[in-house]
């Protein structure tokens, strides 16, 4: 590895000088941003890049990595003739898979770099740096074209901004770089280049994993105005802080640029799903999107809000555009949210969020978080009373489970009070491969087993109203709230039925997604 030299500058190769020649590793992860990303920035600066998406993940469920898959990994990357491998890790639940596949490379592979990035590395760059070479501790694009021309020159690069190296000497920490302000700088996400595998199984399958994906995944900003206690972006904005803005947006014409684009290489199209953590941009922007989507795209799409940033207004104009599915996170009683998870909020405001949806016709999905330390059994019923308030017929519930990852603020919180250890922590102790989407078989106190199951009956809107609410009060349930939960277990299978049988008649079943819900032990609650 190249340490400490002379020339702390990186300068580009010179003509016809050897290009280092790089491999991207996604873990669990088909749909991986990053990877696609990174490799058109490296592919646009002329370097060679073989995307390897190495298995996908399935929700609350671990698969663990079979010999044939690894020694397939190994020969790609021996075939390849990859010089260093970035491992692009999302989820600090797959700490440890990376781990065991950086260690294998090292064995079999002696002389090749190996660097790990992503969401995980920028959180817990030191966990990281005892397994890897060095670690991007931020965003990548600039970072990895920087890299590749200091390996093709042969000069060091252990100066880089955002990255830390593990050296004879110790760990090199350089502070974090500049962040990408203006996002219609970026190329587009690569899903073309030939140089693709998607490892599962037996078998190398070359191409883009998602490329027949009826759902087409999109971003059009980059961080977060909120700061959620639970979630990463509260300590990104931190660590950003000097960098200039931390949430920035991409104008209308590269968002419906890229679109275009991918519609005529994503055979199968058939919805648009905007994954920013909330779809927050200004009313000129919403307007000008909202006239020209229509026309230039014409799907349905999907997006992401919060409670405090719906407007009828502007509902209404992305309703008319194509709007179908709105995300929205409630999580939990404004008393928990507001104590525990730093969010604000009141339940009018969601009560007035939930009409604006309803009389719009909206498919609304509403994401609440369990198993918390902090509910009381009067949050509890509070939260049940509040979602019983919904119009029944018009909603989802999508129920997860709190996930601690390392450095956010609530982690830093519960190890202060003493509510969980460090083996709690994500990266750990993987809860979200038991549990990250609740299933009523985990195990869990009896009152949030019995809370829980309401909660899951709440959506099956083929059980009466007033049957629910003696269901809720019912004493003897509450001390027994297994035979509750297994009630609500086959309520929800009826209902997962119906929910597949209707995306299988509108062609929206795909192979990733049968991956993810074929298995039965792991099944999520609808
Ligand atoms: C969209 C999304 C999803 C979508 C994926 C869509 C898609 N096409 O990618 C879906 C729903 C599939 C998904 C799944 C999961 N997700 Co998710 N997801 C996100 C989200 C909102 C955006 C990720 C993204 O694409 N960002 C844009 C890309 C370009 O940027 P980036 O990922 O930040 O990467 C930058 C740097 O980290 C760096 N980088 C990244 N990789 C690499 C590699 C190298 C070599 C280098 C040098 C640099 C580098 O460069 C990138 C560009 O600057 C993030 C939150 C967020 N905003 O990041 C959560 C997030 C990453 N997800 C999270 C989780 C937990 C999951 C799941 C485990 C959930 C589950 N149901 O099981 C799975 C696991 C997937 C996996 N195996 O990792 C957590 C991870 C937290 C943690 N510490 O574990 C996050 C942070 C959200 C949160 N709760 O706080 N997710």
């Amino acid at each position: 590895m190249c340490y400490a030299g002379d020339n702390p500058r990186p300068h580009r190769p010179p003509p016809g000088a050897y290009k280092a020649r790089l491999g991207l590793i996604s873990l669990y992860d088909v749909e991986n941003n990053a990877s696609r990303l990174l490799g058109a920035c490296a592919r646009r600066a002329g370097y060679f890049v073989a995307e390897i998406y190495f298995k996908d993940w399935i929700n609350n469920h671990f698969d663990p990595p079979r010999r044939a898959e690894l020694s397939n990994l190994i020969r790609l990357i021996r075939r390849n003739k990859l010089d260093v491998v970035g491992i692009s890790i999302r989820a600090s639940a797959y700490h440890k898979v990376a781990v065991q596949i950086s260690e294998m490379i090292r064995r079999f592979c002696p002389n090749i770099l190996i660097m790990w990035g992503g969401t995980h590395a920028v959180l817990d760059p030191e966990a990281c740096l005892k397994t890897a070479d060095f670690v991007c501790r931020g965003e990548g694009e600039i970072t990895i074209v920087q890299l590749l021309d200091c390996l093709s020159s042969g000069v060091d690069f252990s100066h880089l901004p955002n990255i830390w190296v593990n050296t004879p000497n110790g760990i090199i920490r350089n502070e974090v770089g500049p962040t990408i302000q203006n996002l219609d700088t970026l190329p587009f996400r690569d899903y073309t280049s030939p140089d693709k595998y998607f490892l599962m199984g037996n078998r190398i399958k070359q191409g883009d994993p998602m490329i027949d994906d009826p759902c087409f995944q999109m971003m059009g900003s980059r961080g977060c105005v909120f700061a959620c206690a639970y979630c990463y972006n509260s300590e990104l904005s931190d660590l950003y802080k000097t960098r200039g803005k931390y949430f920035r947006v991409r104008s209308v014409d590269s968002v419906l640029a890229e679109l275009r684009q991918a519609r005529r290489v994503f055979r199968n199209m058939k919805r648009i799903r905007f994954d920013d953590e909330v779809f927050l941009f200004t009313d000129d922007w919403y307007r000008e999107f909202a006239r020209r989507y229509p026309v230039e795209v014409g799907l349905p799409y999907e997006v992401f809000t919060e409670p405090k940033l719906v407007r009828r207004e502007i509902f209404s104009l992305l309703k008319e555009s194509g709007l179908q599915v709105v995300y929205m996170g409630i999580q939990n009683t404004n008393r928990v949210n507001a104590d525990l998870y730093d969010r604000r909020g009141s339940d009018e405001q969601i009560l007035h969020c939930v009409k604006i949806f309803s009389d719009l016709d909206l498919d609304a999905r509403y994401h609440v978080m369990l198993d918390d330390t902090e509910s009381t059994w009067e949050d509890k019923r509070h939260l049940f009373d509040l979602l019983m308030s919904f119009p029944r017929r018009k909603f989802q519930l999508y129920l997860f489970s709190v996930v601690i990852f390392p450095n956010t603020k609530l982690a830093r919180r519960l190890l202060a009070e003493g509510k969980i250890t460090p083996a709690d922590l994500e990266g750990e102790r993987n809860k979200t491969f038991q549990q990250i989407r609740v299933s009523l078989n985990y195990p869990r106190p009896p009152e949030d087993l019995f809370w829980a199951a309401m909660l899951v009956l709440i959506t099956k809107d083929f059980l009466p109203t007033k049957f629910l609410y003696w269901l809720a009060g019912n004493a003897f349930l509450q001390r027994h709230p297994k035979l509750l939960a297994w009630f609500a277990q086959a309520c929800n299978i009826i209902k997962m039925v119906i929910v597949v049988f209707g995306m299988w008649r509108r062609g929206e079943m795909s192979w990733t997604l049968v991956r993810r819900w074929a298995n039965v032990r792991s099944l999520i609650t609808q």
